[in-house]
């Protein structure tokens, strides 16, 4: 297969100056019926050929102004040659049948359960019919839907409907990458919006009978992201309905089709007894995510698919701000560097790196990765911190202006930075052109007077892009004296060069609080002592910061236990108990700062360290650090769960969530302790989702809990969704011999649907979650993965590309594990009939 360069870039042919769209649904013969006004595109002067994309279409019918023509038709399109167009505008008429039911791929037009609904993100509109299926082709569509079924819905506002059918009409136009229609037998769960302006706005989520209880935490999350968007962004809403509809199968967690969102079931659907407070923290952030697509990806829209971290950096940007806003900023900022450091940190770092702004791709679905979404989101942070909070404002506002209607690009974006505030952000845009981590050192010097900070930069060779230049970090620093006072606030310095000294007054040897907040996506690297953590961790005044001295004082020594099977001492044990029982601290900080480091954290730490991890061992001291933690905190930690214990009614807020995780986190340590006794008392008398599950995973951790899993296949068996999380948690944390055996016996069970993504997920997902697990010794994970991946490739290539990158991390681990990998990726590579998608992945991973 062919890659697609950014250079080549062209604008297209024609316009599209309107779309009317007629749907005969039928799950093994849907009629489709376009009419496409159009018109020569003056971007592209002369006389060209019509080129519509078109896949797995049955073709029946092509008519320019009413009259047949002979197009040309081959598997990716049709052509229609210049002279048998007419000159200036025309209407091209198009019919085609597909079969939405055989479509298991979940692109296009396909059914989940009974029910039609369509995903045309990226180029899933080319499967319903002839299109110029690319990003930069914008019109308004008008739609009829023609079927037996209750509920027919599609993009804009409702323009009429009778028995068996229903029109729709968008006046804002939009890319066909933002097509949806559904139809099905839907319920709705109602409720209204008014905006700034006045004006009123339908809202309804549609889900299946008996899930409309489930509901609730969904709508409310979307009224508040609306008003957010008015009061911090200044955008309102622009159409009269907003239609959110949960789905069973899905390959991702939603999509921000205009007027018609459609979510992966998991990401709509909450009540206490059914979701943990991280599914609604989860929910709450996705359905702000596709909300704030509406001005930010679908009124500005990207120019073309290297363009995607326009929308989707920018878009996570603003539903981090706004998580943070609806609940801790300062808790929010760990968990999003938690992700980004166990996602993002290791594609960069690995045989998958990309730059932000990707310049060649073969299968544009690979690219909806953590470094278009979560480095995007990074890089649009930097920008904030060196613009300023004005700034960014002056920015925005200027980026809807300019560009509202357009399809844009990441020069456009960089440009409305330098007009609204001057500054030159030539060097800036390497963090969008450059893959990789940047790993900067420190050193400091303190001579009586003044204070030095020294930083040097190195940007790591990644693949394709062996030299690279110096990157703008800016680097929040603080100074704090030896007593604990903050004697410099916390300062944005700007490194902008290979190594740069910034110096500061100072009577006495300060210090230094450094990458404050997590100012910019690097590795830091200096070399502090175990008391200098402590004492960041006791004292620093910057909440990420705090945190960060924890993790670091966690991470220097497990590596130590690992390599010199040191011991854990009173220094990590004491400061970890103070934050523990720290009544002034918020419990979501404290059950954060109890959390030990992941093992693939700790085997990408060891590697970049030159020691190569040994998964077991990792995982075997790690067990033992938490088992020291449990005996030193053992004493007080019942009093700990007592004092937590919410006496009223299950919420979801923010602050009740933080105390729950913090008491599961006692619960968890104290199961190292006492057996599980606890644990076991606290499932018992569990009545939300979130105790239930923590306890049961405290138990499945100490080899316990068989009951509990028995008794809750009983309970939920029927529900779909909380039945993924009975798959998962057994497997990902079982005993790293015990995982394959576990996968393979859960593959067996008759509710493994495989062909349904969430399910695949939490079985085939969760074992390559079990790190030790999933690079035991034996290959046994990787034969078993990669056995998976291969049955699910010719269903659905997407969905088996994306689960692929669970090999990405090879070239960290020894000879054994590196020559198994590759006989893996090497069976998979010459598997006949290999998709696109996963033919790609499995070629970068190879090298
Ligand atoms: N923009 C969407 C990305 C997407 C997607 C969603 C569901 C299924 C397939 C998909 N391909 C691309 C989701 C988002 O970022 O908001
Ligand atoms: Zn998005």
């Amino acid at each position: 297969p062919r890659a697609v360069h950014l250079a080549d870039y062209q604008p297209y042919t024609h316009r599209v100056e309107h779309v009317a769209l007629t749907f005969r649904l039928a799950p093994r013969a849907t009629r489709v019926l376009a009419a496409l006004r159009l018109s020569p595109n003056p971007g592209r002067p002369g006389r060209h050929d019509l080129r519509l994309d078109g896949e797995q279409l049955r073709l029946i019918a092509v008519r320019i102004e009413g009259r047949e023509v002979a197009a040309r038709v081959d598997a990716t399109g049709m052509t229609i040659p210049a002279e048998m167009l007419p000159e200036g505008g025309f209407t091209l008429e198009t019919e085609v049948e597909i079969a939405p039911e055989g479509n298991t791929a979940l692109e296009g037009l396909y059914m989940s359960r009974g029910m039609y609904c369509t995903q045309c993100e990226a180029e899933g509109f080319r499967k319903i019919t002839y299109y110029p299926d690319r990003p930069d082709v914008m019109a308004p569509f008008r739609v009829r839907i023609e079927a037996d079924l209750p509920v027919l819905l599609s993009n804009g506002n409702p323009l009429g409907q009778g028995p068996g059918w229903a029109e729709w009409e968008d006046p804002w136009p939009k890319p066909a990458y933002l097509f949806a229609l559904v139809a099905g037998d839907l319920v709705a769960h109602s409720a209204d919006f008014t905006t700034a302006s006045g004006r009123a706005v339908a809202l309804n989520i549609w889900v299946r009978a008996g899930d409309q209880d489930r509901c609730a935490y969904a709508m409310d999350s979307l009224i508040r992201s609306m008003r957010w968007d008015e009061e911090v962004y200044g955008r309102e809403y622009d159409l009269d309905v907003f239609n959110i509809v949960a789905v069973d199968d899905f390959n991702m967690g939603a999509m921000e089709n205009k007027g018609l969102n459609i979510f992966n079931s998991k990401y709509v659907l909450a009540s206490p007894e059914t979701a943990t407070d991280d599914d609604f923290a989860r929910i709450e952030a996705i359905i702000a995510h596709e909300y704030f697509h509406n001005w930010t990806g679908n009124r500005i829209t990207c120019r073309d698919w290297f363009q995607l971290c326009l929308k989707e950096g920018l878009t996570v940007f603003r539903d981090q701000q706004f998580s943070g806003d609806m609940r801790s900023h300062a808790v929010k900022r760990i968990e999003d560097v938690l992700m980004l450091r166990a996602r993002q940190f290791r594609e960069d770092g690995g045989p998958l790196a990309h730059p932000v702004r990707p310049d060649s791709y073969v299968e544009i679905n690979n690219f909806y990765t953590a470094t278009i979404y979560e480095k995007g989101a990074e890089v649009i942070g930097m920008l904030k911190r060196l613009v300023g909070e004005e700034g960014y404002a002056r920015a925005l506002d200027l980026y809807f202006t300019r560009h509202d209607g357009e399809a844009a690009t990441i020069e456009d974006w960089l440009r409305v930075f330098e007009d609204a505030t001057g500054r030159d952000l030539a060097q800036f845009k390497r963090w969008y052109t450059e893959a990789g981590t940047p790993r900067v050192k420190v050193w400091e010097e303190w001579d009586g007077e003044s204070y030095t900070l020294t930083f040097e930069q190195e940007n790591p060779a990644t693949p394709g892009q062996p030299e690279k230049g110096a990157k703008v970090i800016p680097i929040a620093v603080g100074l704090l004296n030896p007593n604990g006072d903050e004697v410099l606030p916390t300062t944005v310095l700007e490194l902008t060069q290979d190594r740069q000294s910034f110096r500061f007054p100072a009577a006495a040897r300060p210090v230094p609080s450094i990458l404050r907040g997590f100012s910019a996506p690097v590795v830091l690297e200096r070399d502090v002592s175990p008391e200098e953590r402590a004492f960041l961790l006791a004292h620093d005044t910057d909440p990420f910061n705090k945190w960060e001295a924890g993790r670091a004082l966690a991470k220097d020594l497990l590596a130590r236990m690992v390599t010199e099977g040191a011991a854990p001492g009173p220094d990590w044990l004491d400061a970890i108990a103070r934050v523990t029982f720290d009544e002034g601290l918020d419990p979501a900080f404290r059950a954060l700062a109890l959390r030990l480091p992941g093992e693939d954290d700790m085997a990408s730490t060891l590697h970049a360290g030159g020691i190569t991890p040994d998964p077991a061992r990792i995982w075997a001291e790690r067990r033992r650090m938490g088992e020291a933690l449990a005996r030193r905190l053992g004493p007080q930690l019942p009093g700990l769960i007592e004092a937590l214990a919410e006496p009223g009614p299950f919420t979801p807020d923010a602050r009740a969530a933080g105390r729950r995780a913090l008491r599961i986190a006692a619960l968890a340590l104290l199961a190292r302790v006492d057996g599980g006794r606890a644990a076991r008392a606290a499932h018992a008398a569990a009545d939300n989702m979130t105790e239930e599950v923590g306890a049961l995973i405290a138990l499945l951790e100490v080899g316990a809990g068989q009951e509990e899993l028995v008794a809750f296949e009983a309970r939920w068996g029927r529900d779909r969704n909380v039945m993924d999380k009975w798959f998962a948690l057994q497997i990902a944390h079982a005993h790293p011999d015990q995982a394959v055996a576990v996968t393979e016996a859960l593959t067996r069970h008759p509710d493994f649907d495989w062909k349904n993504p969430n399910r695949f997920r939490s079985v085939i997902g969760a074992l390559s979650a079990n790190h030790a697990g999933f690079h035991h010794g034996s290959g046994a994970g990787y034969r078993l993965v990669a056995d998976w991946l291969l049955r699910l490739d010719p269903l659905n290539p997407q969905t088996a590309a994306r689960m692929s990158t669970a090999f990405e991390t090879w070239p960290r681990y020894d000879a054994d594990r590196q020559g198994m990998v590759q006989a893996e990726l090497a069976r998979m590579a010459a598997a006949p009939g290999l998709s696109r998608d996963l033919g790609e992945m499995v070629a970068r991973m190879r090298g």
